[in-house]
């Protein structure tokens, strides 16, 4: 089996982190926390936690700098240790560990991408009002239109990447911080010719702590957004980028 790790971000989940982590543990796979200081001492429960635990990885940040820095930590933290498959999944079990087995089957397959998605056939959402259910439906919609990718999920956080992907997406590069992170690092894997598959999942919401999308969260969204389709970007060096890649490409 290859040398699996997820990357978990935290801020302020002190109630969650547990629950997660006992649903983690069946996965078999390593877990690497991030945590930005939580002030609720999330990343003193999570020290506490990894004593006993050989599978559990701690790293602690000095401020809280979002979603997207800490995934750039942690994925650098990985890569630098030699890890093969990298996940990435939230620590409210809105991602639940136990859709990991269908996507470590997909990357088996051969994909470089595994997109769990709540919105293809098998997918959903539990316990959102209608009007959340539309937010987010409208924000991947945009997202799609915007920058012509044809994935319906594209702000989910539920991922597992080959190492080799996160290396062709030059991931420490990528400059969104917020939740948009997810559509920057997953449009980069399209436009390199990364082989992307999606595997359905349900959605859960959560049972404790609180959300941190916040108005400053969705502006940056929407900016990073036209900005990423003004700019365009290219895998590093050009060469692993597969004949007709360069045509998703947007160049202004
Ligand atoms: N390290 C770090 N983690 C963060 C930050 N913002 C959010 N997170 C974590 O990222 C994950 C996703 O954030 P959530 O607040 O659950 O966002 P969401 O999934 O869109 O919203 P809900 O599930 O409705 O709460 C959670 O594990 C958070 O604790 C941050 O600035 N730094
Ligand atoms: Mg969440």
């Amino acid at each position: 089996m290859p040398r699996e790790i997820v990357v978990v971000p935290t801020y302020n989940e002190r109630e969650m982190l547990p629950l997660f982590l006992a649903e983690f543990a069946r996965t078999g796979a390593e877990c690497l926390i991030v945590d930005d200081s939580s002030p609720d001492g999330s990343g003193e429960q999570a020290d506490e936690l990894a004593r006993e635990r050989p599978w559990l990885h701690v790293l602690h940040r000095p401020h809280k700098g979002g979603l997207g820095a800490a995934y750039r930590v942690g994925f650098a933290w990985a890569l630098e240790r030699g890890y093969e498959r990298i996940g990435q999944m939230d620590c409210d079990l809105s991602h639940p560990p136990s859709a990991l087995p269908a996507m470590r089957a997909a990357a088996d397959r051969g994909a470089g991408l595994v997109l769990g998605s709540r919105y293809v056939a098998g997918g959903g959402t539990r316990g959102w009002s209608l009007l959340r259910r539309i937010v987010s439906r409208a924000g991947c919609m945009t997202a799609m239109r915007v920058l012509a990718l044809p994935y319906p999920d594209l702000t989910g956080g539920f991922k597992l990447w080959t190492a080799d992907t996160l290396r062709l997406i030059d991931v420490s590069t990528t400059v969104s911080n917020g939740y948009i992170f997810q559509v920057e690092a997953t449009r980069r894997a399209h436009i390199a010719g990364a082989r992307i598959e999606e595997v359905p999942f349900v959605f859960v919401e959560r049972l404790h702590g609180a959300s941190k999308m916040s108005p400053g969260i969705a502006g940056e969204g929407a900016l990073i957004l036209w900005r990423l389709r003004r700019d365009g970007w290219r895998p590093p060096g050009r060469s692993p980028v597969p004949a007709g890649a360069e045509r998703e490409i947007t160049r202004p």
